[in-house]
């Protein structure tokens, strides 16, 4: 598919939409209004919007717990996401879930999950559904680079590929698992590289430019349709702001963090929109105001939004 204006101009709201509100999770994080803890996705908008554009509504998805952004560029509606951080009833998951554990089935979100690599083998096995199901469907499981040495990660993707399962493992490389660079992880300089050895083809792509891992992605949710099995991609990218909040970042620089910042998606898209695809300054203006007065209506609905009551504490939860 080739993505035309207003697909290109969706995927600039999108990823400023999610910009926007992890800041304002940010903010009510500090305010009291959300609790537990925080890890936003800020700097990270452009991996997971390039790779939602190359799928369908029905195709399934399974995030991390920086996966605010995973989850609303599949579609969660951002209203029900925000009402579910501030703990509210009218939340994805009645309030009851908070920030690590988005889910809605509707837009084939499965989950985010807090356990490091867990989703690779709930995605394997939705991807197991659709291939016996013959429904069409692929699969994508987001996960970091503190991932790739995870047992249960190393198993998922031998069974994807001795299945040739339509999946997607997609590897938001932020060069950081928590405060631990990714080179003191990993002795292989591409992660991608690692897929050889399962016998899937691999991908290392700019994280940071949209377009590119929306082709990336696209090529490999065509081969999985067709049969042709999974796919590892690797999308370099970085977090702007710490691991949480509360993180004040020893391990890393401030220059660094300035290099990566010089090359923010959120500033550097709308030019490119502009010089390469004719875009307006006008029209980017206008999105910009859209994204602002959605974000007021998001907040607003989120503190008007009632609590759960306390008959229901025990409804839907497992223990
Ligand atoms: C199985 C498991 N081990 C350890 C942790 C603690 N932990 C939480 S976040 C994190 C870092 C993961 O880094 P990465 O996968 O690169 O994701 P990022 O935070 O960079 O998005 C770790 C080790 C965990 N949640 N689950
Ligand atoms: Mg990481």
């Amino acid at each position: 598919m080739t993505l035309e204006q207003d697909d290109l101009r969706q995927m600039y709201k999108m990823m400023l939409l999610i910009r926007r509100f992890e800041e304002q999770c940010v903010k009510f994080y500090l305010s009291g209004e959300i609790r537990g803890s925080l890890h936003p996705c800020l700097g990270q908008e452009a991996s997971a919007v390039g790779a939602c554009a190359a799928l369908r509504q029905d195709d399934y998805m399974t995030c991390t717990y920086r996966g605010h952004g995973q989850a609303l560029a599949k579609g969660l509606d951002p209203k029900e996401a925000m009402a579910e951080l501030l703990g509210r009833k009218t939340g994805c998951s009645q309030g009851k879930g908070g920030s690590m554990h988005f889910t809605d089935p509707s837009v084939g979100v499965l989950g985010e999950n807090a356990i490091v690599g867990a989703g690779a083998p709930i995605a394997v096995g939705a991807a197991m559904t659709a291939q016996l199901d013959k429904t069409g469907q692929v699969a994508v499981t987001f996960f970091g680079d503190g991932a790739v040495n995870q047992g249960a990660f190393h198993e998922a993707l031998n069974l994807a590929a001795i299945w040739d399962l339509p999946i997607i493992f997609f590897c938001e490389n932020n060069l950081y698992s928590e405060m631990t660079p990714i080179k003191d992880m990993v002795k292989v300089e591409r992660l991608a590289d690692r897929a050889a050895a399962y016998g899937m083809p691999g991908v290392t792509v700019d994280g940071y430019d949209p377009l590119a891992v929306y082709e990336v992605t696209q090529e490999a949710v065509e081969r999985a349709r067709r049969g042709g099995g999974p796919t590892f991609i690797e999308a370099m990218t970085y977090r702007l702001f710490g691991h949480m909040v509360g993180d004040n970042e020893p391990y890393r620089t401030k220059e660094e963090v300035a290099e990566w910042r010089a090359k923010d998606p959120i500033s550097t898209f709308p030019r490119r929109l502009i010089d390469e695809f004719g875009f307006t300054e006008a029209e980017i203006e206008a999105i910009k105001t859209e994204v602002e007065t959605e974000m007021a209506e998001i907040s607003q609905f989120a503190l008007n939004s009632p609590w759960p009551d306390i008959s229901e504490i025990a409804t839907d939860v497992f223990a």
